[in-house]
C-alpha cells in the first residue's frame, strides 16, 4: 500500500495523516473550499478539493472521492469517523473500484447498523442483552404484553437509530399504545425505518465501550473499555480509560463479550462495543460501532497501541502483532473534547475566528487538533477544535494534569466548552468515580461555571494582592536601609 487518501477533515484527518507518514506511505487529503488552508491539506503529500462547504458537496460525496482516488492511483481509502466511515455503501464502491477500503467490510456495516441485526447476531454468541424484545414489533398488543411481562418503565428504541435518536421510555402501560405509535412514524420520518422494539429501561446506565481489535484471519483481542459516561445529549464530552469501577473480573468478561460480538459479523479492524451498566454492575450488550471512535486516543495512551497503525496493517492483509496476553493497561488517560460551543449558551456553536490559539503540550499531555490561530471554525461541519488527552500512571495524576492542561490551553476569539471541562474535573462526583449518564444533567449549570470562575478570579486577587504586599514590605525596607545609610554618611 503505497497511498493512502483520508476522506475526512479536522482533527482526525491531521491525526490519521501523522500515523501515514510515520508508517512511509505517501498521502492525499481531501478538502472543500473553507477547509482550503487547514493543517491536514497542508501536512499531506498531495491535496484535492473536493467541492463547496456542504458535506453533500464534498466530504459526504463518495463518487467524486473515488474518482480522484483512482486519478490520483491510491491504494488505499481511510474514512475516519462520521462522514462516509459507517456507509456501507461507499466501502463496496471503493472496493469494487480496486481500492482497499481501511475499515471493516461492508457486510459487518449493514449487521451492526441495524441495531435489530446487531442483536439477532449477537443472540447465538450468549453475549448479555437487556430484557426485551429483539425482533421489530409487529403486533401493539402483543408488544403490550410483553412489556408487562418485562416490567415499566420500558424503552421503545428505533432499529435504525442511534446516538439516543428514536427512542422513548414508557413509564406506565396506558401510555404504551401513543407511544409506540409515535416511535414508529419518527423512526420512519427520521430513518426511512418504521422498525421499533421494546428493552427494559436501565435507569442510571453507565456508559462502557471495549475497544475490539481483529485481522482478516479472524484473530480478535480487546483493548480493554473506555468510561464515556460524561455525556451531553448523546454527545460525549469527557471519556476515560481504564472505567474506575470495573474490576478486573469485570473487565475481562466485558473484554470476552466484546471479542464474541466482533466474532459474531467476522470482523475486521478497529471496531467498539457498546454497553450499558447497571447499578448492579451487570452489563448489557447495546451496539458496535463499526468504525475509529473519537475517542481513541485514551486507548492508544494506555496500551502504547497505535490504533491507526493496526488498522492500516490489517488493511494490508497483515496479522495481528500481538496476542490478548501482550495487551495491558498502563496507567490512566483522560479525553475532553474541546468544542467551539457556548457553555454559557446551552453550549450552542461559537461562530468565530480562533485569534488566539496554543494548546499545552508537555509530559502526559496529547492535543489532536485542527486548525491553527487566526483560523476560522467554519459553520458546516462539527464544532470540535481538538480532543486534550492526558496520561497520568493512575487516575488522581490524569486529572491533576487535565486540570493543569486546560488552564495552559489558550483559546480567544471563540467560546469552548474547555470551562466545563474544568468543572467536571473538580467535581466530587466525578472525581470519585459515582456517576452515571445523567452527570451532566444532574449537576451542571451554567451558573456553577461561574461560580467556579468568580472563586479562581477571588483566589487570584488574594495572591496577586499577597505579593504586593510584600513587595511594598521589601520596597519599605530598602527605602529605610538606604535613608538610615545616608544619615550615617552625612
Ligand atoms: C438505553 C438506556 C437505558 N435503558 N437502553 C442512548 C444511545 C444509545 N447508545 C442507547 N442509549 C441508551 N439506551 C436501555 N434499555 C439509556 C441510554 C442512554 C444512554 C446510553 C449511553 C450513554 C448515554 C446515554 C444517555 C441517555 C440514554
Amino acid at each position: 500500500m503505497q497511498k493512502i487518501l483520508v476522506a475526512n477533515r479536522g482533527e482526525i484527518a491531521l491525526r490519521i495523516l501523522r500515523t501515514i507518514r510515520k508508517m512511509g506511505i505517501r498521502s492525499v487529503a481531501v478538502f472543500s473550499e473553507p477547509d482550503r488552508n487547514a493543517p491536514h491539506v497542508l501536512y499531506a503529500d498531495e491535496a484535492v478539493c473536493l467541492g463547496p462547504a456542504p458535506s453533500t458537496q464534498s466530504y459526504l460525496n463518495g463518487k467524486a472521492i473515488i474518482a480522484f482516488a483512482k486519478q490520483l492511483n491510491v491504494d488505499g481509502i481511510h474514512p475516519g469517523y462520521g462522514f462516509l466511515s459507517e456507509n456501507a455503501a461507499f466501502a463496496q464502491m471503493v472496493e469494487e473500484a480496486g481500492i482497499v477500503f481501511i475499515g471493516p467490510s461492508p457486510e459487518a456495516m449493514r449487521i451492526m447498523g441495524s441495531k435489530l441485526a446487531a442483536k439477532a447476531c449477537v443472540k447465538k454468541y450468549n453475549v448479555p442483552m437487556v430484557p426485551g424484545v429483539d425482533t421489530a414489533i409487529e403486533d401493539v398488543a402483543m408488544a403490550k404484553k410483553t412489556a408487562a411481562a418485562i416490567g415499566y418503565p420500558v424503552l421503545i428504541k428505533a432499529s435504525a437509530g442511534g446516538g439516543g435518536k428514536g427512542m422513548r421510555v414508557v413509564e406506565k402501560e396506558a401510555d404504551f399504545e401513543e407511544q409506540m405509535q409515535r416511535a414508529s412514524s419518527e423512526a420512519t420520518s427520521s430513518f426511512g425505518d418504521g422498525a421499533v422494539f421494546i428493552e427494559k429501561y436501565v435507569a442510571c446506565p453507565r456508559h462502557i465501550e471495549i475497544q475490539v481489535l481483529a485481522d482478516k484471519a479472524g484473530n480478535t483481542v480487546h483493548l480493554f473499555e473506555r468510561e464515556c459516561s460524561i455525556q451531553r445529549r448523546h454527545q460525549k464530552v469527557v471519556e476515560e480509560s481504564p472505567s474506575s469501577i470495573l474490576t478486573p473480573a469485570l473487565r475481562k468478561a466485558m473484554g470476552a463479550a466484546a471479542v464474541m460480538v466482533a466474532k459474531s459479523c467476522n470482523y475486521f479492524s478497529t471496531g467498539t462495543v457498546e454497553f450499558l451498566m447497571d447499578e448492579q454492575l451487570n452489563f448489557y450488550f447495546l451496539e458496535m460501532n463499526t468504525r475509529l471512535q473519537v475517542e481513541h486516543p485514551v486507548t492508544e495512551m494506555i496500551t502504547g497501541i497505535d490504533l491507526v497503525e493496526e488498522q492500516i496493517k490489517i488493511a494490508r492483509g497483515e496479522l495481528l502483532g500481538f496476542s490478548q496476553e501482550d495487551i495491558t493497561i498502563n496507567g490512566h488517560a483522560l479525553e475532553l473534547r474541546v468544542y467551539a460551543e457556548d457553555p454559557f449558551n446551552n453550549f450552542l456553536p461559537s461562530i468565530g475566528t480562533l485569534t488566539t490559539y496554543s494548546p499545552p503540550s508537555g509530559d502526559g499531555i496529547r492535543v489532536d487538533d485542527g486548525y491553527k490561530e487566526g483560523m476560522s471554525i467554519p459553520i458546516y461541519y462539527d464544532p470540535m477544535i481538538a480532543k486534550l488527552v492526558t496520561h497520568g500512571k493512575n487516575r488522581i495524576e490524569a486529572i491533576q494534569k487535565m486540570k493543569e492542561a486546560i488552564a495552559a490551553y489558550k483559546i480567544e476569539g471563540v467560546s469552548t466548552t474547555l470551562p466545563f471541562g474544568s468543572f467536571v474535573m473538580q467535581h466530587d462526583a466525578f472525581v470519585s468515580g459515582k456517576f452515571d449518564t445523567h452527570f451532566v444533567k444532574t449537576f451542571y449549570s451554567p451558573e456553577k461555571i461561574k461560580a467556579q470562575q468568580q472563586a479562581k478570579a477571588r483566589a487570584a486577587a488574594i495572591v496577586a494582592l499577597h505579593y504586593w504586599i510584600e513587595e511594598q514590605k521589601i520596597t519599605r525596607a530598602v527605602e529605610n536601609k538606604s535613608t538610615s545609610w545616608k544619615r550615617r554618611l552625612a
